[in-house]
């Protein structure tokens, strides 16, 4: 049996202004998932977002006050409705809004390799995060924004991508069990986007079937 599925949502980013009608059709149920992407501003939280769910690039800088996006995804043979939460640049002494996270299930850490306060920033932000949410075993992927400006350019102090995988090695449960993915992305040039919010979806879905690998297709998952 097809159900046609239709989403609907007021889309800040498209040009016309006009509400977006997403339209699907599947014979499977969706699972709803809502993810967070946070960071320091400026960082590219929300041109790797609107990368990932309208597949353009946003030249221009507006700061965000809060976001909300939402995108279908089909991922090892199950369709996702993922809200993905696109919140304000954060530094060490913003506040997380606790309403916006309720619901939260994997978390996107975003920096800019040429932003080094942004990648300092980004433990900070994870233990604001643990305290707001009361556990630390939370999905997450680490995200390494604006590749491409180090790629091309001849100075050095850019962030490395060695650098930021022992960043993540260092981001997720106190018990070790549940280390943050990490992944180097340029939202401008399209690399690794959807790459990076499949991370968190992965890490979301091994979690809920209680396997360390992404195996286990037979298990039940929550709706
Ligand atoms: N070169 C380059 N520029 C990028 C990339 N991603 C984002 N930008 C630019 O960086 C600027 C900031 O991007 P935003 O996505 O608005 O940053 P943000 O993290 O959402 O910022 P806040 O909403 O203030 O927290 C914009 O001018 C983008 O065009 C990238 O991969 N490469
Ligand atoms: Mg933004």
């Amino acid at each position: 049996m097809y159900i046609n599925i239709y989403m609907y949502k007021h889309d800040p980013y498209n040009k016309k202004g006009l509400t977006q009608a997403i339209i699907m059709s599947t014979n499977q149920p969706s699972f709803q998932r809502k993810i967070a992407v946070l960071g320091a501003r400026n960082v590219g939280k929300t041109t790797l977002t609107v990368r990932f769910v309208e597949e353009h690039f946003v030249e221009s800088y507006y700061p965000t006050i809060e976001n909300d996006f939402t995108k279908i995804v089909q991922f090892k043979g199950n369709n996702y409705t993922l809200e993905i939460l696109d919140t304000a640049g954060q530094d060490e002494f913003s506040l997380l809004n606790a309403k916006s996270l309720i619901g939260v299930k994997g978390i996107v850490l975003c920096y800019s390799v040429s932003n080094r306060p942004s990648f300092e920033l980004l433990p900070v932000v994870w233990d604001k995060l643990v305290d707001q949410l009361g556990r630390d075993d939370l999905p997450c992927v680490v995200v390494a924004n604006k590749i491409d400006v180090r790629d091309s350019a001849s100075s050095s102090g850019f962030i490395t991508d060695k650098e930021g995988s022992e960043l993540a090695q260092r981001i997720g449960s106190s018990d070790g069990k549940h280390r943050a993915g990490f992944i180097e992305c340029s939202a401008k040039q399209d690399v690794n986007v959807e790459e990076a919010y499949r991370t968190v979806l992965d890490k979301m879905r091994q979690q809920e079937l209680g396997t360390g690998d992404s195996s286990g297709d037979s298990k039940c998952l929550v709706m």
